[in-house]
């Protein structure tokens, strides 16, 4: 028999509860909130990132998908004031408000190989449907090509109410104008008590709900966030994580969902701080569990950084978004990594590769892109 160094510590074999939650995910049931609440607390790091990577493989095998797009923010002026915000007009260092023409300007200028862009920013006082869709029928009319995925349930929600106009009448306008998916901002954290403490005055989780499962019934696809790591607790979480797959339950609309770690530089929430590196790979490893029904799972890079970004392939996720080419102050405001984001596609590769995964060029619906240059 193979001795162990005197120093050597056998792992606690698992407790009753995670044998439990184990068996449920291997034998593809599906776990409660009361599971997941277990893995958040009691389930060691190594072995919660091999259960969840088993559930990556069922959906996406060994595929981690990134695609080309560019991100446009349109203003950083804000009706609202959300708590966590470091990149409106009042917490910024700079205020900015592009006009339809720079804003195509700015899309003319991305590069030739973009699939996609992607448009969201703060939600400029009495600006309307026919405002929004006017933008997108710019940034169309100099790139024809380029998936639009644009504007937040946030934004959509406040031009109905301007125009006085449904969510589903504002919603075709818009995609009438060239929209073909929503991205997922503007979630937070669904649970009224903390919603009311870190952003009063924007849309309550119904509203954002309501939005998004519109969407779905009119064929626009859109994405989930969850933002994390501040004031919440775990039961806050899986209360998130519960409403989505409720709704993803009824409509298959959502294609990627999309935790996003609290960054606290320069927002009035800085004492919050920041949770550990561990805590953003658990909530990976947690969300791919119980989000069974969501296809894809991903990792923001510019937000939280290359290293972490590769290792969360090992805890479930199987999209790092895209090479970003950016222009985005929203998290470099905050304190991300990476003041100007960008990553050219042998870098991207070549950390997809180095954590064992295969690199796939998606389009926006997640359908791999042969080119062949790769
Ligand atoms: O809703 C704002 C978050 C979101 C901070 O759908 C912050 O593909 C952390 O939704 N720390 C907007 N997060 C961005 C967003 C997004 C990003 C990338 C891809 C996709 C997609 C969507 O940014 C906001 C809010 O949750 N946010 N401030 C902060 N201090
Ligand atoms: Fe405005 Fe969005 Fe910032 Fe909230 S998070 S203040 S809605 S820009």
């Amino acid at each position: 028999m193979e001795e162990f160094p005197m120093n050597f510590v056998l792992p606690e074999p698992l407790n009753g509860n995670l044998q439990q939650v184990a068996a449920k995910v291997i034998s593809d049931k599906r776990i409660d909130r009361h599971d997941a609440e277990v893995l958040y607390n009691e389930a060691p790091l190594g072995w919660l990132a091999s259960l969840a990577d088993t559930i990556r493989r069922r959906i996406n095998g060994v595929n981690t998908y990134y695609n080309h797009n560019f991100h446009i923010e349109p203003t950083n002026r804000c009706v609202y004031n959300c708590r966590f915000c470091s990149y409106n007009e009042r917490n910024s260092r700079t205020v900015w408000d592009y006009s339809p023409e720079e804003i195509g300007r700015l899309a003319a200028s991305a590069p030739e190989r973009i699939t996609e862009i992607h448009v969201v920013g703060g939600v400029a006082p009495g600006r309307g449907t026919d405002y929004y869709a006017g933008l997108l029928r710019e940034i169309r009319r100099v790139r024809p090509g380029v998936h639009l995925k644009a504007y937040s349930a946030i934004e959509i929600s406040y031009m109905a109410k301007i125009d006085r106009i449904s969510l589903e009448e504002t919603l075709s306008r818009l995609k009438e104008a060239g929209l073909d998916s929503i991205p997922g901002g503007g979630a937070e954290i669904f649970a009224e008590e903390i919603r009311e403490k870190i952003c009063p005055e924007k849309d309550d989780a119904e509203t954002w709900l309501k939005v998004h499962e519109t969407a779905h019934r009119l064929g626009i696809p859109t994405n989930a966030t969850m933002l994390y790591g501040h004031i919440e607790h775990y039961s806050h979480r899986t209360d998130h994580l519960q409403r989505l797959r409720d709704l993803q339950d009824r409509t298959r609309g959502f294609n990627a969902f999309i935790p996003l770690k609290f960054k606290h530089a320069n927002n009035p929430m800085r004492e919050a701080g920041e949770v550990s590196v561990t805590e953003d790979l658990r909530n990976y490893a947690v969300s791919r569990i119980f989000l069974d029904n969501i296809p894809h799972l991903k990792a923001y890079w510019p937000m939280i950084g290359r290293d972490i970004a590769q290792l969360s392939q090992h805890f479930g996720v199987d999209d790092l978004d895209g090479t970003i080419h950016d222009s985005t102050k929203i998290y470099s405001e905050a304190g991300a990594e990476e003041k100007n984001p960008s990553m050219d596609e042998t870098a991207l590769r070549s950390l997809i590769a180095g954590a064992g995964y295969i690199p796939v060029e998606r389009d926006s619906l997640y359908r791999p892109l042969n080119r062949s240059e790769h």
